[in-house]
């Protein structure tokens, strides 16, 4: 379980992200609703967002609402990965907790020309977004720093081992070194691009080129 956990903190999720000619940028129409008076951070690609959402068509109708809708919790999803539709990734950068926007996503960053479920082709769709939590994803700067322990913007098979090391005994399971060898060797195959034997902090993060 922990290594899947561990396996999809390395997952190659960043390879969907790449790759695709380059289309004529659509745009996202962002308004700030709300903005707190404190604002501690603000939110960037690689950070886990929990938020609450309402959906609307371009006649004002509600589609969607997670007030109301399935269990009615706030969702979590990772920011600037596509794990949302892309008009999100773009649209909510640089949010404070508890802050609110609308955004008006044109088609191209929505569901498109195929639509989907209730979305019919060629939606333009409207978003009230709060954004209630801002967490560090596992491919954040702040991640990167922790587990880059002589600060040296690299990270060396050694410090992932360690890392590996932390986290397993964080959730309670003995050090295994030769399976943690493996599993750092499995790693640097592929996250070291340019095969130096470190991961540089622009092999680490993801890659943005596509949003
Ligand atoms: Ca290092
Ligand atoms: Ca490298």
């Amino acid at each position: 379980m922990l290594l899947g956990a561990v396996a999809w903190l390395w997952s190659s999720l960043l390879v969907s992200v790449v790759g695709g000619g380059k289309l004529p940028e659509a745009e996202v129409k962002v308004e700030v609703l709300h903005k707190p008076f404190l604002c501690h951070r603000k939110s960037k690609y690689g950070d886990i967002l929990l938020v609450h959402h309402e959906g609307f068509f371009q006649n004002g109708t509600l589609f969607h609402s997670s007030h109301t809708d399935g269990d009615k919790q706030a969702v979590w999803f990772t920011l600037g990965i596509r794990e949302v539709i892309k008009g999100w990734d773009k649209g909510l950068q640089d949010m404070c907790s508890g802050e609110k926007r609308r955004l008006t996503v044109p088609p191209a960053l929505a569901y498109g020309k195929e639509g989907r479920g209730k979305i019919p082709p060629e939606s333009t769709l409207t978003f009230v977004i709060e954004v209630m939590e801002i967490r560090n994803g596992p491919r954040s700067h702040e991640s990167f720093q922790e587990m880059d322990l002589n600060d040296d913007w690299k990270l060396s098979k050694q410090e992932v081992k360690e890392y590996l090391r932390k986290e397993f005994q964080r959730h309670g399971y003995p050090p295994n070194d030769t399976h943690h060898e493996s599993m750092v060797e499995d790693i640097f195959t592929k996250e070291d691009e340019n095969q130096d034997g470190f991961i540089s902090s622009r092999e680490f993060t993801y890659k943005h080129d596509e949003l």
